[in-house]
């Protein structure tokens, strides 16, 4: 796979100025990570960086033999109908990064007018969006999906992944990223594109984040999505898995959907919110935030039809929101590992949950 990571205006000065805003990486630090990270998933990449508008487009232009572009279009993002209109023109997938979160800024930098011409927009997760822009364009060409609404919000849409073949039952996925608007589903992607290939259908969730989710906001949408592919797909047995933040939700919502949910696996999952809050770690704001709209101190898994697998390293939710409920759920501790590579098919955690979801959708 060949991707053109092509950044606009003013980025040339990345590392130079606003580093609580960018970040301290240098531009030419930050082309050689996506090179790392692109070589780490056999993407050949290719780089061009300009402040002129035209010079934009006709880059843009230019990219019509690769397989995918990522773009930052700077300031440009908020203005040009042109970079718009030249993706579209050349028929290319390409994903919009922002390097900080544009959403939280400024009003007029909340409008990308380049959004509609682009399969996905990352914002607000600093130079690592490139990573998952990366990501998101090759689990895209792997295997191809439906986006589907379940409900009237623009986050009320997951992505519905069919094997060739027999079906072998349905995978709810719910990613994490502490309920934030920054993080969406492309974090559960890679094993969601997985399982697809083992033969499972996979309905990979999208559901109200940040300020438009709240509780029981985000919670209730994962239940509606459950309702939803329930009714279009009657008869298919389903299994849930959620991770961080999103095991916290899945572990809420299979249990209020415990006669369709035959297997809950959370990985890494947030259970109990309280002390999370009180922490003062990382995510501690965004706990209190759901305290404060009425959402239980602890979330309790369904005993019998929950596994919790965690790392006995993770250094952003701790073992012990695991551990805690470890005599009625069962919870399997993978000894050195932290919380991301949860996310990834070829650790070692992955085919015994693989083996498990046989179990348990046979
Ligand atoms: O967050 C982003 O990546 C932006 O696309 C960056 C643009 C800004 O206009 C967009 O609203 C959001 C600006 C890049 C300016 O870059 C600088 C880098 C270092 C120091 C000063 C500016």
């Amino acid at each position: 796979m060949r991707v053109l990571v092509l950044n606009g205006p003013n980025l040339n000065l990345l590392g130079t100025r606003e580093p609580d805003v960018y970040g301290d990486t240098t531009l030419e630090g930050l082309e050689s990570l996506i090179e790392g990270w692109g070589a780490d998933l056999g993407i050949e990449t290719r780089f061009i960086q300009s402040n002129h508008e035209g010079e934009v487009v006709e880059a843009i232009h230019e990219a019509d033999g690769v397989d995918g572009l990522i773009i930052n279009p700077g300031a440009l993002t908020h203005t040009s109908r042109a970079i718009g209109d030249a993706i579209s023109s050349v028929g290319v997938p390409a994903v919009e990064v922002h390097i900080s979160n544009i959403r939280q800024r400024e009003p007029w930098r909340a409008d990308s007018l380049v959004a509609p011409s682009c399969v996905r927009t990352i914002f607000g997760r600093g130079v690592g969006g490139y990573q998952d822009a990366l990501r998101h364009l090759q689990n895209r060409a792997a295997t191809p999906f439906e986006t589907i609404s379940y409900g009237p919000h623009r986050d009320n849409v997951g992505d519905l992944r069919r094997p060739d073949g027999k079906e072998s039952g349905l995978l709810v996925f719910i990613h994490g990223g502490l309920w934030r608007q920054e993080y969406e589903r492309d974090s559960t992607e890679t094993l969601a594109v997985d399982l697809t290939g083992r033969g499972y259908s996979t309905w990979n969730l999208e559901y109200r984040r940040g300020r438009e989710g709240g509780w029981p906001g985000s919670a209730h949408d994962v239940v509606s999505a459950i309702d939803f592919i329930i009714r279009e797909m009657p008869g298919v047995p389903i299994a849930m898995i959620g991770h961080s933040a999103g095991g916290h939700l899945g572990i809420w919502a299979s249990a209020r959907r415990e006669d369709d949910v035959r297997l809950l696996v959370g990985l890494a999952p947030i259970t109990d919110l309280a002390a999370l809050a009180k922490s003062g770690a990382l995510g501690s704001g965004d706990a209190q935030r759901l305290l404060d709209c009425g959402a239980p101190a602890t979330v309790d898994p369904v005993a019998g039809k929950t596994l919790l697998v965690h790392g006995e390293d993770d250094e952003i939710v701790p073992v012990s929101h695991s551990t805690r409920l470890s005599t009625a759920t069962r919870v399997e501790v993978v000894p050195g590992m932290s919380h991301f590579p949860m996310l990834d098919p070829n650790r070692e955690h992955w085919l015994p949950i693989v083996a498990e979801l046989g179990k348990a959708l046979v």
